[in-house]
């Protein structure tokens, strides 16, 4: 059993309902158990600026599925929810990402792990840091919260505060 994170994002329809159906998802999952989930933060748009705000949570999940397994569920879960891949880094109904698995370094075709991005990109370390201050980041072996320290929190902005971390309040927002 494996612990990961991954980030959920989404800036299209309804958003908070999106990134609900995708925990219920992913923790129905017959390998997957979401463990904790971040609140819920409002981000402005990184990369591709001329877009809507997004909202944006981090979950934990318990697996015994591989990395690469879990990428095919996040994307099945994409895909049912209506993602299109249109622009890069451009609007979407839901993104899922894996930031952290266990604490590998990954590197493949279709995977990258420690997510090449997450350093940088504070609507990722904030609900990350809130519920894994602690975890490693095994490429720089940096902590969580060192890395929010270097990175800043600016254009993120609580949303809806979840109790305990728990996906029981996540799903009652
Ligand atoms: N892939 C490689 N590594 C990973 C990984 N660790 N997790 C590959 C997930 N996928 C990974 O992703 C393209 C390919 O990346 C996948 O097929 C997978 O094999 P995608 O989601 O299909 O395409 P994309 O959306 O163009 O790229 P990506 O990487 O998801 O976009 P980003 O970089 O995540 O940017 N601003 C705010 N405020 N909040 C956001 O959530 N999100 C983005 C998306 C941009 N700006 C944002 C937000
Ligand atoms: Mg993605």
């Amino acid at each position: 059993m494996v612990t990961a994170y991954l980030s959920l994002g989404s800036n299209i329809g309804d958003t908070k309902r999106n990134l609900q159906e995708a925990v219920k998802m992913l923790d129905a999952s017959p390998s997957i158990e979401v463990t904790k989930v971040s609140s819920i933060y409002e981000t402005d748009p990184v990369g591709f600026t001329d877009q809507q705000v997004f909202l944006n949570i981090v979950a934990e999940v318990k697996t015994e599925l591989s990395a690469e397994s879990l990428l095919d569920e996040a994307q099945r879960i994409e895909q049912s929810l209506g993602r299109e891949r249109k622009i890069h880094w451009g609007p979407r109904t839901i993104d899922l990402d894996i930031l952290l698995y266990h604490s590998d370094n990954i590197q493949s075709d279709r995977l990258t792990v420690p997510h090449p991005y997450m350093r940088e990109r504070s609507f990722v370390l904030v609900p990350l840091n809130e519920i894994a201050a602690e975890a490693v980041h095994p490429a720089s072996e940096k902590s969580v919260r060192e890395l929010l320290n270097h990175t800043g929190s600016e254009g993120v902005r609580l949303w809806k505060e979840t109790v305990h971390q728990h996906k029981e309040s996540f799903l009652a927002l």
